[in-house]
C-alpha cells in the first residue's frame, strides 16, 4: 500500500485555492483503496503568525471539519492534529542538523513572505518551517506528498535531507515524490491575479472562502477584475481571465480550450456569473456537511482525530525511535 501525506495550515478561514490545489484532490485519494492517507492539520506550524489561541483552536477543528466534507473520510485515512504527535517536533531539532543555512534562504516562500517586512525580522519558526515540513512527512516513509506548485520547492529540500541523513546513517527514510496537478496547482487572488489567493491575506475581498455564503461567493466572482479586451480567453497577457477559466475548469472537468469556445463572443459578464453559480453549486454540499460537523454535540470531529492520531503516532514514533537509536540518543 502506498503512502501519502498531506496537510493543510489552520492559519485562517480555507480558500477555493486550498480546495482546488489540494483538498480536492485529497478526498479522491482518500477513496482509493490502495492509498494510506495521512492528512494533517499543521498547528505548530501556524505558530509562525502567532495567532489568537482561540482562534486557532477553531480553525484547526474547522479545517479537519473541511478534510472530511472534501470526502478525506475512509478507513485508511487518517487525520490528526500535527500537535498532538510530539514526534513531529523531536525529528525537527535532528533535521536541523541536516539542513543547511543557505538550502533555507533560498527558500521562495520565506522569500516572499518576508518581503514586506524583510528578513531580519522575520520570526525563526518561519524560516525554519521547511524543515519542520521535512519532518512531518519523513516519520511516516511517504511515497506521495501531494501539494500545491507552492509547496514543491519544500518537498525537493525534504528529499535532499533525507538523502543527506541517509548517506551519512545508512537507509533510514524514504525519499518521497512531490506530486503536484497541474491544473489548479495555483489559483490566483481575484483582485491581484499577480498573487496567489491565501487565507492569510490581510484584504480577502479576492479571495473565495469555504466558508462564503451565496451573496458573497457571486458577489466576489462579479467584481473579479479582469484584464482588457472582452474575449474569454487564457493568455499570458490576460492572467486575471485565465485564473477565471482555470477555476472554472477544474470545477467542470472541461478544457480550458472549451470554454473558449464556449464564450467565444459572449463577453465576461455571462461568463462570470456561470462560473459563480458553479462555484457556489460545488460548494453547497461540502458546506452543508460542514455545518452540520461543527454543530456541538457532534463527534465525528473528535472521532476521526483519534482514528488518526492511533496510527499516525504508532508510525511516527517508531520512526522516531530508530532515528534517536543511529544518532546515539537512546
Ligand atoms: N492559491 C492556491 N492555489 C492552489 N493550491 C493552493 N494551496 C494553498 N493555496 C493555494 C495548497 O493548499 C494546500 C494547503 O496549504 P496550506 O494552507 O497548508 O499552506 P499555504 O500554501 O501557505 O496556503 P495559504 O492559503 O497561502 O496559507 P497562508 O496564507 O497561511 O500562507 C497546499 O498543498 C498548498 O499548496
Amino acid at each position: 500500500m502506498k503512502r501519502v501525506v498531506s496537510g493543510v495550515k489552520p492559519t485562517g478561514d480555507l480558500t477555493l485555492g486550498n480546495y482546488l490545489g489540494a483538498m480536492k484532490r485529497w478526498g479522491e485519494m482518500s477513496a482509493d483503496p490502495e492509498l494510506e492517507c495521512f492528512l494533517f492539520v499543521p498547528n505548530l506550524h501556524a505558530l509562525t503568525v502567532r495567532p489568537d489561541p482561540e482562534e486557532l483552536r477553531r480553525n484547526s477543528r474547522a479545517a479537519v471539519a473541511w478534510l472530511l466534507a472534501a470526502g478525506a473520510d475512509h478507513e485508511h485515512t487518517y487525520l490528526f492534529m500535527q500537535s498532538q504527535v510530539p514526534a513531529h517536533s523531536e525529528l525537527t531539532w535532528i533535521l536541523n542538523n541536516y539542513a543547511t543555512v543557505g538550502e533555507l534562504n533560498r527558500m521562495t516562500q520565506f522569500k516572499d513572505k518576508s518581503q514586506k517586512l524583510g528578513a531580519e525580522g522575520q520570526l525563526v519558526g518561519l524560516y525554519d518551517y521547511p524543515v519542520m515540513m521535512a519532518a512531518d512527512v519523513l516519520l511516516y516513509d511517504a511515497d506521495e506528498v501531494p501539494v500545491g506548485e507552492d509547496q514543491k520547492q519544500h518537498v525537493e529540500l525534504t528529499r535532499d535531507i533525507a538523502t543527506r541523513f541517509n548517506n551519512v546513517h545508512g537507509e533510514t527514510f524514504k525519499i518521497p515524490k512531490p506530486t503536484v496537478q497541474t491544473e489548479g496547482a495555483r489559483i490566483m487572488d481575484l483582485q491581484d491575479p499577480t498573487r496567489k489567493m491565501s487565507k492569510s491575506d490581510a484584504d480577502l475581498s479576492g479571495c473565495i472562502l469555504l466558508e462564503d455564503d451565496e451573496k458573497v461567493i457571486r458577489k466576489k466572482i462579479m467584481r473579479a477584475v479582469t484584464d482588457s479586451g472582452s474575449q474569454v480567453a487564457a493568455a499570458a497577457d490576460k492572467p486575471a481571465v485565465t485564473n477565471l477559466l482555470v477555476i472554472m475548469s477544474v470545477l467542470s472537468g472541461k478544457p480550458i480550450d472549451e470554454l473558449e469556445q464556449k464564450y467565444a463572443g459572449r463577453g465576461y459578464g455571462d461568463f462570470k456569473e456561470d462560473l459563480a453559480e458553479l462555484v457556489v453549486r460545488t460548494l453547497k454540499p461540502l458546506q452543508r456537511t460542514y455545518t452540520q460537523l461543527m454543530k456541538p454535540g457532534n463527534d465525528q470531529i473528535d472521532k476521526a482525530l483519534e482514528h488518526g492520531w492511533w496510527r499516525a503516532s504508532e508510525l511516527a514514533n517508531a520512526k522516531l525511535g530508530q532515528v534517536k537509536e543511529l544518532l546515539g540518543l537512546m
